[in-house]
């Protein structure tokens, strides 16, 4: 077996000497209270020494593609209506990142000139039902369920499950790596997704992503043009709607009201993921870009970026992680203070949890 759980590396918390950029050790800053830079909504990562296995980009997206499936062309038109709308994102320069971090150990900085040129972007992180479709059609099958487990927040847990599990993440005791977890069996194998058709995918790897774009004719986002749709027209916000968590009382997305890990007072309506597009859309007009479920991009993941202005940047030739941007259901200011554009996290490709998705762009219109 190539893969076991190596908990002390799953979040790169326990050790500071992984070599791993990741903020956990990071000294509580000004702009977010203690404990805001460690691991809290992030998700777990599979044992490291599984990413370099890694295979090509376009390896297992391309042996799902349409072409190499033999193209069933006739359900083509049935594959479309199912795949998310697509709005066109103008290209244009913007300012990436921040000079005022609110988790510096991430790599939030500096802000940077950047320019990116017009996409096409879905406006909802991917769904199960759509993922549904991609695997209908497709026969895919994800990386959890090859690996046969993946990690599970313990709140989302049912008690005859959790009572099985002996391994936990000693940084993050609350994620637990699940027999029989999958974007099937989104809160463990006694769970499904037949009341979250419209919720987005969770539990799908870097790999599995890239698939399902690939497959749709789409790719994922650059992290360069991820944020540039997350912010939606606005220049140096925090959030895709402005500086103001809650403007006017009101929620504008899913994250974690209450303390973290113990007490969810889901007050924004949503304890777990909520359907998509159930909060404001951005400037764009482009959902849940922060909160719900984590999304994947294309980018590997570094901290170190150079001030010099950008053209279409796609991170990194290589790495060992990808980027994820966004936060999710699980972000709460006081544990993983990155539900803002400019934050970013990272997980090595094959990691798969119960609050990381994705969504979809493609150059041309489709
Ligand atoms: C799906 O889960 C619900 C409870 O969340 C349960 O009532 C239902 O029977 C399950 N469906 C299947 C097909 O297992
Ligand atoms: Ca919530
Ligand atoms: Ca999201």
């Amino acid at each position: 077996m190539r893969r076991t759980f190596a908990l002390f590396v799953l979040l790169g918390c326990a050790i500071g000497s992984s070599g791993l950029q990741d903020s956990c050790g990071a000294q509580p800053e000004a702009a977010a209270p203690p404990g805001a830079a460690g691991c809290g909504c992030g998700s777990p990562r599979r044992a490291a020494a599984a990413a370099v296995e890694e295979e090509e980009e376009d390896g297992p997206a391309d042996k799902y593609s349409r072409g190499a499936n033999g193209g069933p062309h006739e359900a083509q038109g049935e594959e479309r209506k199912m795949q998310s709308e697509m709005v066109l994102i103008s290209g244009g320069e913007f300012l990436m990142g921040t000079d005022d971090p609110g988790i510096p150990a991430d790599g939030e900085g500096p802000q940077r000139l950047v320019h990116v040129d017009s996409f096409y972007i879905d406006i909802q992180e991917v769904t199960n039902q759509q993922f549904q479709s991609f695997v209908d059609t497709t026969g895919y099958i994800t990386e959890a369920e090859k690996f046969g487990d993946s990690f599970v927040f313990e709140g989302l847990l049912s008690d005859s499950v959790k009572n099985q599990i002996t391994q936990a993440v000693a940084a993050a005791p609350w994620w637990l790596p699940v027999q029989g977890a999958n974007w099937r069996h989104p809160d463990g194998p006694d769970s499904n997704i037949t009341d979250r058709l419209d919720h987005p995918v969770l539990h799908v790897s870097w790999a599995d992503a890239v698939a399902y774009c690939s497959w749709a004719k789409k790719r994922l986002p650059t992290e360069a043009e991820w944020e540039y749709a997350c912010r939606g027209g606005l220049k140096d916000r925090l959030y895709p709607w402005g500086n103001k968590l809650n403007p006017k009382g009101k929620h504008y997305a899913n994250l974690w009201q209450g303390d973290f890990p113990n007490h969810n007072s889901g007050e924004d309506g949503y304890i777990k993921t909520s359907p998509v597009m159930s909060f404001p859309a951005n400037g764009f007009g482009l959902y849940d870009m922060v909160g719900n479920a984590w999304e994947w991009t294309s980018d590997w993941w570094t901290v170190h970026h150079t001030t010099q202005q950008q053209h279409n940047p796609t991170g990194p030739l290589s790495g060992t992680d990808k980027v994820k941007k966004g936060g999710s259901y699980m972000c709460h200011k006081s544990y993983c203070y990155r539900y803002r554009c400019a934050a970013r996290s990272q997980n090595t490709p094959d990691s798969s949890a119960s609050n990381l998705g994705f969504r979809c762009v493609s150059s041309e219109q489709r």
